[in-house]
């Protein structure tokens, strides 16, 4: 039995001039993406957060089982869930629980245990991976490189969310199990991975200088 394949008919040949003036006008897009922690509360459109979402499941996967759900919420109730929970930990985070050397290193950020935008935002985006599962949903085989899976399809979604015109904050509180149950997937198979807060930035929001530090490509990669 041989596998299928088909012939690739949707890539796209350029000039070089072309591939460089993409890959420059790509950065300068990307590079216009900063976490926000200041949202306005004007709604957004289920259709746009669910067509990014469709985009990060293109991402590719292990075997291709393509092992992530994504829980995308914007019912009051559930965000004040999620706030509430994630705030009780925040505090003992910063209580002291992060530890000095953590603490130290936020510090440039600014952040604290007060964590609103979980209320205000219109989104919160919970990504839950999948250590069983298959190229069909229904099935229960092993899943492989899960972590890294879910992390290029992460990173496809918070691309495609910026791409759209929207403000994203990667929020992880430590631990986030408290999340399997408010989004009605407490099981054997499904474990959050990240929080995704999503919507307009405030018109006043500010982005802290530390973060605008981006290490120069001569730090950061080596040509051999
Ligand atoms: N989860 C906490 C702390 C935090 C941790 C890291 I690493 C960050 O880059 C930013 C924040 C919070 O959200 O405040």
């Amino acid at each position: 039995m041989s596998e299928i394949h088909h012939p690739l008919t949707d890539f796209i040949k350029y000039s070089e001039a072309e591939m460089l003036a993409r890959a420059t006008e790509q950065y300068a897009e990307v590079k216009r993406r900063h976490s926000i922690r200041m949202f306005s509360d004007k709604p957004v459109p289920q259709d746009i957060i669910a067509k990014c979402i469709e985009t990060a499941a293109t991402a590719p996967s292990g075997a291709n089982h393509q092992p992530w759900h994504f829980v995308a919420i914007s019912d009051p109730k559930v965000k004040a869930q999620i706030r509430e929970q994630a705030e009780a930990l925040e505090r003992s985070f910063y209580d002291g629980r992060a530890g000095e050397e953590w603490l130290e290193a936020l510090k440039p950020l600014g952040t604290d245990a007060n964590k609103s935008y979980l209320e205000k935002a219109p989104w919160l985006i919970a990504v839950f991976s999948q250590k069983r599962g298959g190229i069909e949903n229904d099935q229960d085989t092993t899943n492989y490189y899960v972590h890294e899976s879910v992390g290029i399809a992460t990173g496809f979604l918070l691309q495609a969310l910026h791409h759209a015109g929207l403000g994203t904050l990667t929020h992880t509180p430590k631990p986030m199990s408290f999340l399997s149950k408010v989004c009605n997937r407490d099981n054997d198979i499904d474990r959050p991975y990240m929080l995704i807060v999503v919507g307009y930035p405030d018109e006043q929001a500010t982005i802290p200088d530390h973060a605008t530090k981006k290490k120069p490509l001569d730090e950061i990669c080596t040509f051999v």
